[in-house]
């Protein structure tokens, strides 16, 4: 009864290969079909060749990570309506090909952000990184959204002034480019110049609505989901607070509650991404487990390390601040439960989140985070720490 071990992969051109991943000793694969446009229908046939080209690797299609919600939808303007059934009908598709988890996130305008593609760390190898003053250069110099400075006290302003004389140009630039073109899997890319017309379409939309939309959503895609047997999984924000004055509602145990709540069906469930909660120190990760356990059908196992700052770097799997070992116990904990509740979806799919480039990765272009060499020691030392706690509990 061992959790699946998944590998993200972001499809023929990813320099990582189904024959890397079967060597990393993982089985199900993650992937997405990104060549086809936030909003559109994923057809039988498009779904059906990606399949065919991750069997005949031998692997198996176990999650598909993401199916994008249009902003449209987000924000429950423009061709909303539209975009929702088309959604549904992708669903129906995915199920008709026999693939039932769909992770999704549902943050405005940006998906996961970063400032640093490239941070060393203490071992050689190189991390993603989010530094709280570089990405307020971002916002209130480079971006100059209005009003922003009233969301930073003086000693950010005076470090982002002083932060900003030092940065050259191409520093800047690359800045620009780190935050707002997509990193990989956030399915948008934005020039700045466009950027603070998009981020205007939020302007009357605080928390409490943000959640009413997903809400809508929900209502509208969980009968279909139930219907045709499709576990639907949100993602947490990245990071779990708003940022660029954007609202986000996906960040804590209470707001998972809620989502619950507000269509109490087991295909209404959750990616627990460790990284991702586990940026706020009041998400209590074992116990956040043990709490939405029940409809966690998809994990991302990372971790970070954060300061008092609001900076923050991904730190190797097992050492940050994520207490990976008592995650994982919780995880093997909710199996337990399942099977005694005569579930049938024990082996719950998980990935090793990201890793760092070292050694031959180093030498490589690989999609930020998704280096193969270090993510296959985030997977060899989880499977690792699985094992033990399996057999050291029995
Ligand atoms: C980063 C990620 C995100 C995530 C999507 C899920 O690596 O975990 O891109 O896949 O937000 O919808």
């Amino acid at each position: 009864m061992n959790l699946e071990q998944t590998w993200r992969w972001y499809g023929p051109n990813d320099p990582v290969s189904l024959s890397d991943i079967k060597q990393a000793g993982a089985r199900g694969i993650v992937s997405a079909l990104h060549h086809i446009s936030n909003g559109e229908v994923w057809t039988i046939e498009e779904i059906l060749k990606r399949k065919d080209i991750i069997e005949e690797s031998g692997l198996n299609w176990s999650v598909v990570e993401s199916v994008p919600i249009h902003e449209n939808i987000k924000t429950r303007s423009g061709k909303y309506h539209e975009y929702i059934e088309n959604y549904k009908t992708t669903i129906r598709n995915l199920s008709v090909c026999k693939i039932n988890i769909v992770c999704y996130n549902f943050m405005p305008v940006l998906d996961w952000t970063r400032t640093n593609l490239e941070y060393e760390i203490y071992d050689g190898s190189t991390a993603l990184r989010f530094d709280a003053t570089e990405f307020a250069v971002f916002d209130l110099l480079l971006l100059k959204r209005p009003n922003a400075e009233k969301e930073y006290t003086d000693t950010q302003l005076q470090a982002a002034k002083t932060l900003e004389k030092q940065m050259s140009d191409a520093r800047k630039k690359l800045l620009v480019n780190n935050i707002i073109a997509g990193l990989p899997g956030a399915e948008e890319g934005y020039s700045l110049k466009d950027f603070n017309t998009i981020l205007n379409t939020y302007k009357n939309i605080g928390p409490n609505e943000l959640k009413e939309n997903l809400y809508f959503f929900l209502k509208e895609i969980i009968p279909v989901a139930e219907e045709t047997g499709v576990l639907m999984s949100i993602h947490p924000d990245d990071p779990p607070y708003p940022i660029l004055g954007l609202p986000r509602v996906v960040s804590t145990q209470q707001d998972i509650l809620d989502l619950y709540h507000a269509v109490d069906s087991p295909n209404n469930g959750l990616t627990f991404c460790t990284g991702s909660f586990g940026l706020r120190q009041d998400n209590d990760l074992p116990s956040m487990v043990e709490r939405l356990g029940n409809r966690i059908h998809f994990i991302h196992l990372r971790s970070t390390k954060r300061d008092k700052e609001g900076n923050f770097y991904e730190a190797n799997h097992l050492e940050g601040d994520v207490d990976m070992y008592e995650v994982m116990k919780a995880l093997i904990n909710e199996q337990n439960k399942r099977q005694r509740a005569g579930r049938s979806d024990l082996n719950i799919p998980m990935r090793p989140d990201h890793g760092h480039k070292m050694l031959d990765d180093q030498h490589k272009k690989t999609n930020p985070g998704y280096s193969g060499i270090g993510r296959l020691r985030g997977l060899a030392e989880l499977r690792g720490l699985e094992l033990g706690i399996r057999k050291s509990i029995r």
